[in-house]
C-alpha cells in the first residue's frame, strides 16, 4: 500500500464553490445525482483533473452538459476539463445495504445514515474528497421515510423528498444524511445574538425516553462556548441523531451530528454515572467542533490534531467546569498514562501530528486526541489564560472559513502573544513521552532543583531533542505549609537548574503540580515523603498522585517480590478514607488502584519482565489487605454515601456513588458479596445494578444475578453491551477466553455491530490476566476474531488489532503466542490495508 507524506502536500488544481446533490434512496440501489461548480485553483502547480470515487457505479457523467466517458481506476476518475469554472455533473449508483465498514452511505437498523469522516464520501460519489476543498451544499433527498435529514437549513419538504442547503463552505468529510422512521427530542436555544435555533435528538422510536440527559448536555455546551470562548451557533438547527452500528463515538457534520447511541442515549435504568459524563463530554467535543474543525477545519488530515487537540482541551474545560476540574484532571492523567504513554512508549508511537501515514484512520489515536490536548494545555500555562484568549480571538478572525494548519495555529500564539515557539513547535513533530529526571540540593537557606529531560527513541526517530516543557511546582515545610505557591518553571534545555533562595529549612518538594506537561518523572521521594504529600499538598492532583505512586510501588513490590504491603500505606488510605472534609469522588480515586497494565508497564520499566498472571495475584492481594485494613468503617462510609432522592448523574451524586461503590467492592471480599446482592436487588438505577453485579462477578458470584440482568435487559442493546462486557471483563484469568468463546456463539452477538465486538473484544483485552493467559488461548481467539471482523469492517478491525502492541514486553512464552496470532492476521489473504498497516508496524 501507497504512504502518504506530509512533505508531499500540495494544493487541489480544482476548487468546488457549490455542490448540489440529489439522493434517490434505496437499500441495494441508491441512485446519487451530483453537481460540481468547479473552477481550476489559480494556487496550483498541477492541472491534472481527478476525482476520488470507491465503490460507487458511474451511470452518466457530463461537462458542462456534455457528455463524458472519463477513465476510471480503484481510486477514482481522470478527464480533461475546461481551464475556466465548469460545472462537473455525474449519476452513480450505491448500496447502502452492503456496506458493512459503516463508511459512506450505510444502513443501521433500518435508518440510512453516513460517515465521511475521513474520506468516507468518496463512496458516495465522485469528488475531490480532501478537507482543503470547501464547498456550500444544496441537498435534496427522495425516499419514502418520513425523516430525511442533511446538513445546514430546511429549504422546502413534501411528500417523499425534501431539501437542505448549507451556507458554510465544507470539506465533504462534513457531509452528512439520515433517512429513517425516526422520532425527535426537540427543544431550542437562544444565542447571545438573540437568534432562535431549533434543537432536536432524533431516535428510534422507544428510544424517546432517553433523550433528555443528551439535550440539556447540548444547550450547556452551546452556552458555555458562548460564555468561555465567545463562539455562538450559525444556523437555524442543530440535528443530532443516534445510530446503533457506528465505528467511533460521533461525528461533528455540520448541523447534523451523527452518534454512536451509547454516545448519546441515557436513562437512569440504562446508563451509569460514568456513561452519563461521557455523553456529556462527547455531545460537548461535537458541538464545539462547529468552531474548531468546522468553521476552521484542516488543510490536511496531518492536521488532524489541530482540530482534535484543541476540540478535546476545549471538552475538558468544560467538563472541569460542570463537575470539578481536580478530579477531572486525574481522569484525564490517567487515562494519558495508560493509553498514550504506552502509544508512545511501543511500535506505534507517533508524532502529535504524523509525517507520514498508510491509512488516515488508523490515526485517530490517543496521541493525536489527548496529547494533542495536553499540548495545548501547556501553550495555555505558557502565555498564561489571558493571552490564551487573545490568541483563540485571533484564531477565530483570521482563520474563519479556513482550512489551516499547526504552523497558522502557532503563528497566532506568536501574533498575539509575541513569543517565539520555534522550539516549542516541535512537540508537534517529536514522538515519544519525555523523562524528566528530578535531583534536589539544599544548602544555607537556598534550595537547587536540577532538572533533566530525554525522550526515549521512538521508531524512525532515534535522536530527540529538548522540549519546551512547563513545570509547576510548590515547596511546603515540614509541617504541611505552603512556603513556595505553585510557580510555573519553564524549561528548556536538555538540563537545567532552578534555584529558591531564603529558606528557613529544606522543603518538600511537590512537582508537576496539575499535571503540568505530559512527561514521566523519575523522582525519587521516599515513602515517607510521598506519604507526606498524600496528606498535605496544596495540590489536589499532586496529593492523588502521591498516594497512586505509593500504590504503584505496593503493586511492583508485591508482584516481584511476594511482599505485603506497607501497615504506613494502607494507613494513609485509610486516613483518606476517614476524612468527610474530602469530596467522595476525590476519596473514591485516591482509594482506586492502578491498573494491571500499569503494574505491568511499571514493572517493564523496572527491568523486570511483567507476568501477569502474577500482577493479577498482587493486586487481588492488595485488595483483600486493603479489604480488611477498613473493615471497621467501610459499612459506616457505604452508609454513608447512600444516595436518597430520585437519580441525578451529577457531579455530587456520582462521586457518592463511586466511593460507596468502591466500598461494596472491599466488603464483596469479606462477606461472600451480601451486600452486594442486596444492593442489586434494590438498585433503582444502573450504576448501583452495575457496580453490585461487578463486585460480585469478581468473587466468582453473580450467576443468579447475570441471568436477572439478561432477562430484564435483552432487549436493550446498550444494557447488553454492558451484560457481554462484565462477563468477560470480570472473568478469573482462566475463564476469560473461554467466556469470550462462549459469548460469541450467543444469539445477540453481532460481529457487525462495533459496540457488541467492543464489548466482548475490548473487554478482553482490558482483563489484562485473562487476555495474557499463558496458553494463548485469549490471542488466538482475538485473531480468529479480528480476521473475521477485517473481512466486513477493516476500520475497527485495525483499532482493535492494537491490543497486541506491547507484545514485546512479555515472556518468551508470551511473546511467541503474540507474533504467532500477528502473523496469522498479517497474512490473511485480502487483509486490509486499515488491519496490514497496524499489524505490520506492530510487528515492528
Ligand atoms: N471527528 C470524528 C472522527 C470520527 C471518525 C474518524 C474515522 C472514522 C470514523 C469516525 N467517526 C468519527 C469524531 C470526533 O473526534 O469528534
Ligand atoms: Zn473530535
Amino acid at each position: 500500500p501507497q504512504t502518504i507524506y506530509l512533505k508531499d502536500y500540495t494544493p487541489p488544481a480544482y476548487l468546488v464553490d457549490h455542490v448540489d446533490l440529489r439522493f434517490v434512496l434505496n437499500e441495494t440501489k441508491t441512485r446519487v445525482f451530483s453537481k460540481l461548480h468547479m473552477r481550476p485553483n489559480p494556487d496550483a502547480a498541477s492541472e491534472a483533473f481527478f476525482l476520488h470515487g470507491e465503490d460507487i457505479t458511474l451511470i452518466a457523467a457530463k461537462i458542462d452538459g456534455t457528455a463524458i466517458d472519463p477513465q476510471i481506476d480503484a481510486t477514482g476518475l481522470h478527464h480533461t476539463v475546461p481551464n475556466a469554472p465548469f460545472i462537473f455533473e455525474a449519476e452513480v449508483e450505491i448500496n447502502p445495504s452492503a456496506n458493512t465498514a459503516l463508511e459512506g452511505l450505510y444502513m443501521s437498523g433500518g435508518m440510512y445514515c453516513t460517515q465521511c469522516e475521513a474520506q468516507g464520501f468518496r463512496k458516495i460519489t465522485y469528488y475531490p474528497d480532501r478537507p482543503d476543498v470547501m464547498a456550500t451544499f444544496t441537498v435534496r433527498i427522495e425516499s419514502d421515510l418520513p425523516v430525511l435529514l442533511s446538513n445546514g437549513n430546511p429549504v422546502e419538504a413534501g411528500d417523499g423528498w425534501a431539501e437542505w442547503h448549507d451556507p458554510w463552505p465544507k470539506p465533504a468529510y462534513l457531509f452528512a444524511l439520515v433517512a429513517g422512521e425516526l422520532v425527535n427530542h426537540p427543544d431550542h436555544f437562544t444565542t447571545m445574538a438573540g437568534k432562535e435555533v431549533a434543537l432536536n435528538i432524533w431516535v428510534r422510536p422507544g428510544d424517546e425516553g432517553k433523550c433528555a440527559f443528551g439535550m440539556q448536555a447540548l444547550k450547556q455546551s452551546m452556552k458555555w462556548d458562548e460564555d468561555v470562548y465567545g463562539r455562538a451557533y450559525d444556523l437555524a438547527v442543530f440535528n443530532i441523531v443516534a445510530v446503533d452500528d457506528f465505528n467511533m463515538g460521533a461525528m461533528e457534520n455540520k448541523g447534523l451530528n451523527i452518534f454512536n447511541s451509547a454516545a448519546v442515549l441515557a436513562s437512569p435504568e440504562t446508563a451509569t454515572d460514568a456513561n452519563f459524563e461521557r455523553i456529556e463530554a462527547i455531545i460537548a467535543h461535537e458541538y464545539f467542533h462547529n468552531w474548531t474543525g468546522n468553521r476552521i477545519t484542516c488543510r490536511d488530515w496531518f492536521q488532524l490534531c489541530l482540530k482534535e487537540g484543541l476540540t478535546v482541551f476545549r471538552d475538558q474545560q468544560f467538563t472541569g467546569d460542570m463537575r470539578g476540574a481536580a478530579v477531572k484532571r486525574i481522569d484525564d492523567a490517567i487515562v494519558l498514562r495508560a493509553h498514550q504513554f504506552r502509544e508512545d512508549a511501543g511500535p506505534l508511537a507517533h508524532p502529535v501530528r504524523p509525517a507520514s501515514f498508510v491509512e488516515i484512520n488508523n490515526f485517530y489515536t490517543v496521541t493525536v486526541y489527548e496529547k494533542g490536548a495536553e499540548i495545548i494545555g501547556m501553550l495555555r500555562r505558557l502565555v498564561g489564560p489571558e493571552n490564551y484568549d487573545k490568541a483563540l480571538d485571533l484564531y477565530f478572525s483570521r482563520h474563519d472559513g479556513d482550512a489551516a494548519t499547526i504552523e497558522d495555529w502557532l503563528q497566532v500564539f506568536e501574533d498575539a502573544t509575541g513569543r517565539d515557539l520555534t522550539q516549542f513547535g516541535k512537540w508537534y513533530a517529536q514522538a515519544g513521552t519525555p523523562h524528566l529526571s528530578v535531583s534536589e540540593s539544599f544548602e544555607d537557606g537556598t534550595y537547587i532543583l536540577h532538572l533533566s529531560q530525554q525522550t526515549p527513541p521512538t521508531p524512525g526517530q532515534p535522536e530527540k531533542e529538548p522540549l519546551v516543557l512547563p513545570i509547576a511546582v510548590g515547596l511546603l515545610d515540614q509541617r504541611g505549609t505552603e512556603i513556595v505557591p505553585t510557580t510555573l518553571l519553564e524549561m528548556t534545555e536538555a538540563s537545567q537548574s532552578f534555584t529558591f533562595d531564603d529558606l528557613q529549612d529544606r522543603p518538600v518538594l511537590s512537582i508537576l503540580r496539575d499535571f503540568s506537561a505530559p512527561v514521566i518523572l523519575k523522582h525519587t521521594q521516599s515513602d515517607a515523603t510521598r506519604a507526606f504529600l498524600l496528606s498535605h499538598d496544596t495540590d489536589p492532583f499532586n496529593r492523588w498522585d502521591a498516594g497512586r505512586s505509593l500504590a504503584q510501588d505496593v503493586l511492583v513490590r508485591m508482584t516481584r517480590d511476594q511482599a505485603t504491603p506497607d501497615q504506613s500505606f494502607l494507613d494513609g488510605l485509610a486516613a483518606v478514607l476517614r476524612d468527610d472534609s474530602l469530596d467522595p469522588a476525590f476519596r473514591a480515586v485516591v482509594l482506586s488502584f492502578p491498573s494491571e497494565d500499569d503494574t505491568a508497564t511499571a514493572l517493564f520499566d523496572a527491568g523486570v519482565t511483567p507476568d501477569p498472571t502474577a500482577i493479577h495475584q498482587a493486586h487481588e492481594a492488595l485488595t483483600l489487605y486493603l479489604a480488611q485494613h477498613v473493615q471497621d468503617i467501610s459499612p459506616r462510609i457505604y452508609a454513608d454515601m447512600t444516595v436518597t432522592g430520585p437519580y441525578r448523574p451529577d457531579a455530587a451524586d456520582a462521586g457518592r456513588r463511586s466511593l460507596g461503590n468502591r466500598m461494596l467492592s472491599l466488603m464483596s471480599k469479606l462477606d461472600g458479596g451480601k451486600q452486594a446482592q442486596l444492593q442489586f436487588a434494590q438498585a433503582d438505577n444502573m450504576t448501583q445494578s452495575q457496580a453490585a453485579l461487578t463486585a460480585l462477578l469478581k468473587i466468582g458470584k453473580g450467576a443468579d444475578e447475570l441471568a436477572a440482568f439478561e432477562t430484564a435487559w435483552h432487549a436493550d442493546r446498550l444494557v447488553m453491551d454492558k451484560w457481554f462486557g462484565l462477563q468477560v471483563g470480570c472473568a478469573a484469568p482462566e475463564q476469560a477466553a473461554g467466556t469470550a468463546r462462549k459469548l460469541t456463539a450467543h444469539p445477540a452477538f453481532d460481529l457487525k455491530n462495533p459496540n457488541r465486538f467492543r464489548a466482548v473484544f475490548g473487554s478482553l483485552k482490558a482483563n489484562a490476566a485473562g487476555f495474557h493467559d499463558p496458553t494463548g488461548a485469549s490471542y488466538a481467539l482475538l485473531a480468529d476474531w479480528l480476521i473475521k471482523l477485517d473481512a466486513l469492517n477493516p476500520q475497527t478491525a485495525a483499532r482493535i488489532s492494537a491490543a497486541f502492541d506491547a507484545w514485546k514486553r512479555y515472556d518468551a512464552n508470551r511473546q511467541t503466542k503474540m507474533r504467532t496470532a500477528l502473523q496469522r492476521i498479517a497474512d490473511t489473504p485480502g487483509l486490509s490495508r486499515d488491519t496490514t498497516e497496524m499489524v505490520t508496524r506492530i510487528l515492528g
